[in-house]
């Protein structure tokens, strides 16, 4: 008499229970971590100047602008994007050394997200 070879080579929890082709395999493709561009509010830099910083760094319409401004003034701060490690690094620098050289105190950072 000859023995079969069992069909299915998984796990199973009896006849008729193989799970192992309904078990997700662990994905291997990695992505990069992500991070927020955050602006900070304060009590010196001009509404317009603010505007014009988040439409020259963040390609950023007028309007959209306009209403990101208003949320910083009115909740302190809020996200401006997200971005990877990098490009949050070069935005914070430019709008850090934008508002440096304007001699506003304007604060902007970046946090994983
Ligand atoms: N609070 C500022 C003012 O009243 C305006 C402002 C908005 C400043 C956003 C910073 O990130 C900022 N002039």
């Amino acid at each position: 008499m000859s023995q079969h070879p069992p069909i299915l080579s998984g796990k199973t929890d009896g006849p008729g229970n193989d799970t192992s082709l309904l078990t997700k395999p662990k994905s291997k493709t990695q992505r990069p971590p992500l991070y927020k561009v955050l602006l900070l509010n304060d009590d010196y830099t001009p509404m317009e100047f603010v505007v014009h910083v988040l439409e020259r760094f963040f390609g950023l319409s007028h309007a959209q602008s306009f209403d990101i401004m208003l949320t910083v003034h009115k909740k302190g701060l809020a996200v401006v994007g997200v971005f990877s490690h990098e490009v949050a690094e070069t935005k914070v620098a430019q709008v850090m050394d934008f508002a440096r050289r304007h001699q506003h105190p304007l604060q902007c950072t970046m946090e994983k997200e």
